[in-house]
């Protein structure tokens, strides 16, 4: 596809300026697809929906100026009807969503596994609209609960649209689909009063976990800092299940689907999350928003582990079990291909929130597994649209149209927009000449995989699915120390808003399958004991239809040890692109040293705002006017990943007198975030309570040579955080 280039102001080379939001942009099918859908009112007159002129907008009609109002006002009437009805029903989960727009291309061609023309072709650019979500809060909630992220990618290939819809942790709490709206009605606000919004924390939602043996893996996930992402940039997505890739020759073999973040995998501190929900509950939307605006395009490289078909059963747990992952380390993940998300959405309503994926939506040479929990959501996906977008019409919503014809026989229903053309909506018949027709497989017609099945109907669980624990371990023994006291942390703070101790206690019982000294911490936490008899109490306390087999207690070790591929601590850590750098100033400040160190974070591609005790200009030392980007009141250290202090006497003294600037850096520090200070300005962090850590601490760096205390800074940036600082476990801010 060819690429139009589109400058800041929305011009591209054909002098059209509809409907572009700014950064550099490219045109693709899927923009010319949406591009007789997109509506640009600048310079126009304001009409009625059926393009009447409108004279009067502001004024209903009236009997006299002092009313009663007319009923024969279709103006006023249209207006508010349409008011009226402009709401539709929020998603059921994944409520809270932000989208976006991109490209992906294949780097090799993967014809040897699959057929899918859009990862054979390697000149081929597919356009791609993402949606990154929560799962339990409402659309209003914020940004920064501790939750699962979704991870839903459409791809509008030339054989129709594939939607990978995953998450941001590559296993699932239950194994069978089932149990999902029981999962769901658990972790969502408690029925008669409504509370919490977006928080697990809470009693229905640890009394089904504790009773849920098979979620103990995901919990640990969902425990970890994935649940509480930096940015939607910064995220690993999976597919989650495993998918079947078929090539040409009709050779299947199993994948698993991943996306690794170029900029790496980092996270946010817990009490920082909590902050920032507070300050900021958009803080996610907003940052995916302007990355893209500026033309900082978020990349991602998708991964593909793949197992022949013939490996099926020689892994010590079963491909089919949404529980477990394929550590990387017994089938590594090949980076086949780049996402980059290079446009903002012009309307959220019509995209973001239209938008309707299912992982139903697949490219001949992609196809399922038996994975219970796949089998159901291939069901759940297209039900859910029919409330939420009000009927079978969906597909033809701008939004979810393929970049290709769709012809069949399908008519009629609310709001159908195509005009089928012709007499026969049937087949076969003989008056349409038996259009349209049906493709043979090498016309492109997607044919099932014929998998042979031969087994009697049962209700049942396979037993190969019953071990719950050994990658709930493998994970947990993989993370860094600093990861494993935040788990321990999460699952303190949450089991510590529950109030049934029962229940706190079934979940000791369960952790202590995990790990004992993570259960004894936790333990000491809540101030319980473990409770005796472990896997007694696990088979006493969960009723026999959460646990028909018995199989709560089943002990299972890994052959592996270690995983780090789990580890955030293992991530990339060589950029600072699009981190942002607070400089905390005051009139009189040193700007010399000010502008050295922003123009040096600005080149590496770091955003930098200078925060100051009032909005507008500081005047600096040498008389120079510096803009102020946010007063001290509105701006919070939550918001930035790192913190500088420029000299100059009088801004020095003023900020050391200052207690919401002295507050920004002990919370910067607490945060275990990269602080930086001239030698000159050594008295506001004497201001601090942590001055006196300074010579040994890691990541606050001092000096007078600006030039070398921004390289020492950009790569203490690049650290992301210094977690260590929280071996003493308690830092006051
Ligand atoms: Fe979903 N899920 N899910 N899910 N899911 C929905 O579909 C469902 C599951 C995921 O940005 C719903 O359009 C069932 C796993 C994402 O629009 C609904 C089961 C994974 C999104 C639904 C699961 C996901 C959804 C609600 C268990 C990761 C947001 C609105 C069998 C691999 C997509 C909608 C977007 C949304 C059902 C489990 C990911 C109700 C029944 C596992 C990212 O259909």
């Amino acid at each position: 596809m060819a690429q139009k280039e589109i400058t800041k102001k929305g011009k591209d080379t054909t002098g059209d300026t509809k409907n572009l939001n700014k950064g550099v942009q490219h045109s693709n099918a899927k923009t010319e697809n949406l591009a007789p859908h997109t509506a640009d009112s600048t310079g126009e007159f304001m009409t009625t929906n059926t393009g009447l002129k409108i004279n009067d907008d502001q004024n209903s009609l009236k009997a006299g100026d002092r009313g009663a109002t007319l009923l024969e006002d279709f103006i006023l009437r249209e207006k508010i009807t349409h008011f009226d009805h402009e709401r539709i029903p929020e998603r059921v989960v994944h409520a809270r969503g932000s989208g976006a727009h991109g490209v992906f291309k294949v780097y090799e061609s993967l014809a040897t596994v699959t057929k899918a023309l859009f990862l054979n072709d390697t000149a081929t650019e597919t356009p791609v609209f993402v949606r990154f979500s929560t799962v339990a809060g409402s659309k209003g909630s914020t940004d920064l609960a501790r939750d699962v992220r979704g991870f839903a990618v459409r791809f509008y290939t030339q054989e129709g649209n594939f939607d990978l819809v995953g998450n941001n942790m590559p296993v699932f709490f239950i194994q069978d689909a089932i149990k999902f709206p029981d999962l769901i009605h658990a972790v969502k606000p408690e029925p008669d009063n409504e509370i919490p919004q977006a928080a697990s924390a809470h009693d229905t939602f640890w009394d089904f976990i504790s009773l849920t043996p098979e979620s103990s893996h995901m919990i640990m996930w969902a425990m970890s800092d994935r649940a509480i992402p930096r940015s939607l940039r910064m995220m690993e997505g999976f597919g989650v299940h495993t998918f079947r890739f078929v090539n040409a020759q009709g050779v299947a073999s199993f994948v698993k689907f991943h996306w690794k973040p170029l900029l790496g995998i980092h996270s946010v501190a817990w009490s920082e999350a909590q902050a920032i929900s507070g300050k900021d509950p958009d803080f996610h939307r907003r940052d995916l928003w302007d990355a893209i605006d500026s033309g900082a395009f978020p990349e991602w490289e998708l991964g593909v582990q793949i197992v022949p078909e013939e490996d099926e059963f020689k892994f010590e747990f079963d491909l089919l079990d949404p529980t477990k992952l394929i550590p990387e380390e017994l089938v590594p993940v090949q980076r086949v291909g780049k996402m980059t998300l290079n446009r903002n959405p012009d309307n959220f309503f019509a995209e973001t929130e239209q938008v309707a994926f299912h992982l139903g939506h697949v490219v001949p040479g992609i196809d399922f597994t038996n994975d219970p929990l796949l089998q159901g959501r291939l069901f759940s996906y297209t039900d859910t649209q029919l409330t939420r977008l009000g009927g079978p019409n969906f597909q033809e919503i701008p939004i979810n149209r393929p970049v290709v014809q769709v012809h069949n026989n399908q008519r009629d229903g609310h709001m159908r927009q195509t005009i089928n053309k012709g007499k026969t909506s049937y087949g076969p018949n003989s008056i349409g000449a038996n259009d349209p027709r049906q493709a043979t497989a090498a016309e492109g017609g997607f044919v099932t995989y014929p998998e042979r099945i031969s087994a009697g109907k049962v209700r049942a669980r396979s037993k190969s699915f019953f071990d719950h624990f050994s990658q709930a371990r493998l994970f947990f023994n993989s993370q860094s120390d600093p990861e494993k006291n935040h788990i321990t942390d999460a699952l303190s703070f949450e089991l510590g808003k529950v109030k049934a101790v029962d229940i706190r206690e079934r979940m000791l019982a369960l952790l202590a399958q995990i790990d004992k000294g993570l259960a004894a911490e936790v333990a000491y936490a809540l101030g319980l004991h473990i409770p005796e008899n472990i896997g007694e109490q696990l088979n006493q306390n969960i009723p026999a239809d959460a646990d028909p087999a018995g199989y709560a207690s089943i002990q299972v070790e890994s052959s592996l040890l270690k995983s780090p591929a789990l580890s955030m601590a293992d991530t990339i850590k060589d950029s600072i692109k699009t981190r942002k750098v607070a400089i905390l100033a005051a009139d009189g400040v040193d700007d010399k040293s000010l502008n050295i160190l922003k123009a040096a974070v600005e080149a590496e591609g770091g955003v930098v705002e200078v925060i100051a005790p009032r909005l507008g200009f500081l005047t600096s030392v040498n008389d120079e006017e510096i803009n102020v980007d946010e007063s001290l009141l509105g701006a919070a250290s939550v918001l930035f990943d790192a913190v500088y202090v420029p000299g100059g006497t009088n801004s020095v003294a003023t900020l050391e007198a200052d207690a919401d600037a002295v507050h920004f850096l002990n919370e910067a520090f607490k945060h275990c975030k990269p602080i930086a200070a001239d030698s000159d300005a050594m008295q506001v962090l004497e201001a601090t309570y942590f001055s006196k850590k300074i010579e040994n601490d890691e990541g606050v760096i001092v000096g007078s040579d600006t030039d070398a205390l921004a390289k020492a800074f950009i790569n203490a940036i690049k650290q992301h955080r210094f977690w260590e600082r929280e071996k003493p476990r308690k830092i006051p801010a």
